[in-house]
C-alpha cells in the first residue's frame, strides 16, 4: 500500500521536526506531558459531539483506537450530519474530508497524511492514521465539504 511504503521517509522527516521543536521550548521532545494538569482540551468519550464552527454540520466521534487518543497512529471514526439552527439533521454521505493534525505550541503538524474512508453506516468516515507523534496538546481540524455545504471542527486532545 502506498502510504505504508512512504512511511519510513516521512518518519525521517518527522524526526527532523522533532529536533526543531526542542530548540524553542528548551525541553526534551520525548518529555512526557502530564495531561491531568492541562486544561481546555477535549476529553474523549464515545459519541463526543461538536457542532462545526459555522453551525452547518454536526460531528460525532463514534470511536477512537486507541481510546483515549494516544501518541503515534490513531484510527478515528466520525459521523457527520447536517445541522440547521442548532438542530441536527440527516447524516452527510459523500463528503470530502480534509483532516489536519496540528500542535499549536510548536506550530507544526504531522508529516503523515490522514486517509479518509467512507464506512457503510450513513455519514460515517474512518480517519487513519491520525499521527500524533509527540507528547503535548494536538488540535485536529476536520473540514467536511459536500456541494455548497462546508464546515470544520477542531478536536483538541492532550497526548501523554
Ligand atoms: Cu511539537
Amino acid at each position: 500500500m502506498r502510504t505504508k511504503t512512504m512511511r519510513p521517509a516521512l518518519l525521517a522527516l518527522g524526526l527532523g521536526f522533532l529536533g526543531a521543536c526542542g530548540a524553542d521550548d528548551g525541553g526534551g521532545d520525548d518529555e512526557p506531558v502530564d495531561c491531568s494538569t492541562v486544561t481546555g482540551t477535549d476529553v474523549f468519550h464515545v459519541d463526543l459531539e461538536k457542532p462545526g464552527t459555522s453551525g452547518m454540520l454536526d460531528y460525532t466521534m463514534k470511536s477512537a483506537t486507541p481510546a483515549p487518543p494516544a501518541r503515534g497512529d490513531n484510527s478515528w471514526v466520525f459521523q457527520i450530519s447536517t445541522m440547521s439552527s442548532g438542530v441536527v439533521g440527516t447524516p452527510l454521505d459523500g463528503a470530502t474530508l480534509q483532516v489536519t493534525p496540528f500542535m499549536p505550541s510548536h506550530q507544526h503538524g504531522s508529516p503523515i497524511k490522514v486517509e479518509v474512508t467512507p464506512m457503510s453506516e450513513p455519514g460515517t468516515y474512518k480517519l487513519e492514521p491520525v499521527n500524533l507523534w509527540m507528547p503535548g496538546v494536538w488540535e485536529t481540524t476536520i473540514r467536511a465539504t459536500s456541494g455548497t455545504t462546508s464546515d470544520s471542527v477542531v478536536y483538541k486532545f492532550c497526548i501523554e
